[in-house]
């Protein structure tokens, strides 16, 4: 079967071809990385650092070309893509020093004339499935720390951004890497997690890493959990802001602004709902509205907020919460909408098969915490706004859909940040900042339904990717038994 990948700002525009395998071919990809993983093992770790520079220093020589692939296939804004692309780089920057450490440990024993180690072995297979919103960046975060650990790789990329895949793949074979170490496979959903399933019940995968939806995660982690396993699972976000009565308004705007609708909200840790202080709530959301309005949405390789939706998949997702709104606006809360640019007059009509997949930016006013749109990820320019009295009320909203990605407040009493900071369960929290935009060696991961609290990113990833060894070396030339043994004082 062919998929093929178009551009979401203009659907007649084919951007990629790409077979789609069946799930034994899945499991086939996974035996040939198995294949190739003792010898890459054996390769010394600061070698396959050097590797991982050569990768670095080809991703920024083919930067804006790789870039450029990314806005025409899932439209993301070519400043982002660039953005995107740089994050591949920056993760080859940090990682390349980790060849020449990854570091175990001498430890005393309790015993005279005995040592103990401990070393960092790969797992051995690794599998991970990505999503398309994040194409490049987020594939390297698994890829190049697995790699550099020593461990092989099959690779499942979203088909609706198979070019930008292939692009990727093409840039990591040409930096070195031997045949088999990384595998790309394009497949559709179910005959990957059956293909997974085979890998797993044949031995040939040892640590799956799956981003994309809490649905699948839990499918994907509950399939591994009956292998053993604990994969590393980044899930969805519902992603709140609190907004203080003492917090810099315009500031806070333009942070909503862009957390909520950069990208599309198609982002893991674009805002949900803005929580905003009863005293500045109408006075936010005025400003808040305004700023919408004048947002400018359209041709993604020009100056504007954002594109289109990823792909016709997310439109139709998104659709559903349009729907809700058109239902229960009337009920309670308002919308406000912004506009889409007029520069390409084939663009912009909302639900226009030939025309892109343009959505207007939408506010949810005086939403509910029994709102569908309060409740779960809209994955789509959709920022829902409420208002509290008490912090810890605040808190509590934040933390009730049971996501747990990214958070933010903004404010100007440090009190009121650490408040927040140990009540809030997400596992990144941003101060006067946008609740998206990781950067590239801090842990990055979600709690609750956005993930089991595995963390990618920063040299935290290197438990992810290896396994401690315990060694104990006796010289003492009698065989001493622990706590038996050991000498009394
Ligand atoms: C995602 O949406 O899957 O924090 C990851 C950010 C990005 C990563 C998002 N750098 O916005």
């Amino acid at each position: 079967m062919t998929y093929v990948s178009t551009n979401p700002a203009d659907l007649n525009d084919v951007v990629a071809r790409v077979d789609l395998v069946g799930a034994e071919e899945f499991a086939d990809a996974a035996r040939l990385a198995r294949r190739a993983q003792r010898e890459w093992a054996g390769v010394p770790a600061p070698v396959r650092g050097q590797v991982v520079a050569n990768i670095g220093r080809l991703v920024e020589a083919n930067a804006e070309a790789l870039a450029r692939v990314v806005t025409r296939e899932i439209g993301k804004p070519l400043a982002e893509a660039r953005g995107e692309v740089q994050e591949i780089a920056d993760t080859c920057a940090f990682f390349v020093g980790e060849g020449r450490r990854l570091y175990g440990q001498t430890v005393p024993s309790e015993m005279p004339d005995k040592q103990l180690f401990t070393f960092r072995n790969p797992v051995g297979v690794t599998a991970f499935i990505t999503a398309g919103n994040f194409p490049v960046a987020v594939p390297s975060w698994y890829i190049v720390p697995a790699l550099l650990c020593g461990n092989t790789v099959v690779w499942k990329p979203a088909e609706y951004s198979a070019a930008a895949a292939q692009a990727f793949y093409d840039i990591f074979t040409a930096a070195g890497l031997p045949e088999g170490v990384l595998n790309i496979v394009f497949a559709e959903g179910s005959q990957t997690y059956r293909g997974l399933e085979l890998a797993l019940e044949r031995g040939l995968v040892d640590k799956v890493g799956f981003t994309g939806s809490s649905e699948v995660g839990a499918l994907i982690g509950e399939l591994c959990g009956r292998h053993l396993q604990s994969p590393c699972l980044e899930l969805g976000g519902k992603n709140p802001m609190v907004i203080t009565e003492d917090a810099d308004l315009d500031l806070a705007v333009q942070g909503a602004l862009f957390s909520g609708f950069g990208t599309g909200g198609q982002r893991c840790t674009s805002l949900g709902t803005a929580i905003v202080h009863e005293s500045v709530h109408d006075e936010f959301l005025r400003r808040f509205a305004q700023a919408t309005e004048n947002a400018v949405v359209g041709d993604p390789f020009g100056d504007v907020l954002y594109g289109p939706m990823l792909d016709g998949k997310f439109a139709v997702g998104f659709e559903k919460y349009l729907g809700w709104i058109r239902d229960h606006h009337t009920v309670h809360g308002s919308t406000g909408v912004g506009r889409i640019t007029e520069s390409n007059p084939r663009k912009g009509f909302l639900g226009d098969p030939d025309g892109g997949l343009f959505y207007h930016p939408v506010i949810v006013a005086g939403v509910r915490p029994d709102d569908e749109v309060f409740r779960h990820e809209t994955f789509g320019p959709l920022v829902g706004v409420t208002s509290y009295r008490e912090l810890d009320q605040a808190v509590e909203l934040a933390n009730l859909p049971g996501y747990g990605l990214s958070s933010a407040i903004y404010t100007t009493d440090p009190g009121k940040v650490f408040a927040f900071r140990s009540g809030i369960g997400a596992g990144m929290v941003s101060v006067n900042n946008s609740t998206s935009g990781a950067e590239a060696h801090l842990p990055f991961g979600g709690n609750g339904r956005s993930g089991n609290g595995s963390r990618q990113s920063g040299v935290w990833v290197l438990d992810q990717f290896t396994r401690w060894q315990s060694v104990n070396w006796d010289y003492s030339g009698a065989l001493q038994k622990a706590q038996v043994d050991t000498p009394a004082i």
